[in-house]
């Protein structure tokens, strides 16, 4: 049976959703999966990396978030360290303000560790040594915060954690491997469908923006997010529906329609579908 880490185990009893494990040095692990997500930055050494079926060579400056079911494992380690921030992406709001319009967070924080699950990925972020210490100057601070806890930790350390999430994002911008490419085209996709999430956006829009045919985006699409553009927006529109259900007292027709959805039945269907609850269940399950 394969071995999952559990929440309880690694992180603070305090429940406080955010954790550091440095590793100086790495020592091998036997494969497992997660119950949290973890974002791991190399700082030294080299080692293979193995998920599922499939292994790359990991050295220092590589950058890749390791979620959901996915599996991993350390072999033929020499001298590896790195840092594991653990993290729960359902606790945090991952992308606040206009983060999302950064086309690498949504190719290291989701389209990566969405394929990853599905495919073996090598990760495609690899920091140059001045990124490198930047992050390594920002995870120092996190670690601290999270090591003292005195009042303000919680707000310090997310903060911490917000700088260092949007610099990996900024530096994946700039990642020259072509894979990485690739995954950045569909993270521009995604940034465009979030910024006219109210309006609708066409294949042929969309297209032009990854440069890519309609077919091949529609495939690399698929296979990057394991889901359809539609599909994907009408997931993004119900996640927003479900913050201002239990954030604001608005009528459920009023955040259909602010949400994007110009038919309330219409949104109802979805929303059931989605999240298993009417909207008025949601609501009042959550309040
Ligand atoms: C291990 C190894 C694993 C990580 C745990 C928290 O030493 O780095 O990948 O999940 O720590
Ligand atoms: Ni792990």
């Amino acid at each position: 049976m394969k071995r999952i880490l559990k929440i309880n185990e690694w992180f603070h009893p305090d429940g406080f959703p955010i954790s550091i494990e440095r590793r100086e040095p790495q020592e091998s692990f036997e494969p497992h999966a997660h119950e949290f997500a973890e974002l791991v930055i190399v700082t030294g050494g080299k080692c293979l990396h193995v998920t599922g079926q499939d292994s790359w060579e990991m050295t220092a400056g590589d950058v890749f978030v390791i979620a959901g079911p996915s599996e991993h494992e350390y072999r033929d380690l020499v001298d590896l360290r790195l840092v594991n921030i653990l993290y729960q992406p359902n606790q945090l709001k991952m992308g606040l303000f206009d983060l999302p319009s950064v086309a690498g967070y949504h190719a290291l924080f989701t389209l990566e560790p969405t394929q990853r699950s599905r495919q073996a990925t090598k990760g495609r972020l690899h920091l140059n040594p001045k990124e490198l210490a930047q992050i390594t100057e920002l995870v120092e601070r996190l670690e601290v915060e999270l090591k003292t806890r005195e009042p303000g930790f919680g707000f310090m350390a997310t903060a911490a954690f917000m700088q260092i999430i949007g610099l990996l994002s900024r530096c994946y911008g700039r990642s020259p491997s072509p894979d990485g490419r690739a995954l950045l085209r569909i993270g521009e996709a995604l940034s465009h469908l979030e910024r006219n999430i109210h309006r609708e956006v066409n294949l042929d829009e969309l297209a032009s923006i990854a440069h890519m045919s309609q077919r091949s985006f529609l495939r690399v699409f698929q296979s990057a997010t394991g889901t359809s553009p539609l599909a994907w927006v009408i997931e993004q529109r119900i996640n927003r529906a479900c913050g201002l259900l239990r954030h604001t007292d608005r009528r459920v027709t009023e955040i259909a329609f602010d949400v994007g959805f110009n038919d309330s039945n219409y949104f109802t269907r979805q929303f059931r579908k989605i999240t298993g609850f009417s909207p008025r269940d949601y609501r009042m399950r959550q309040g």
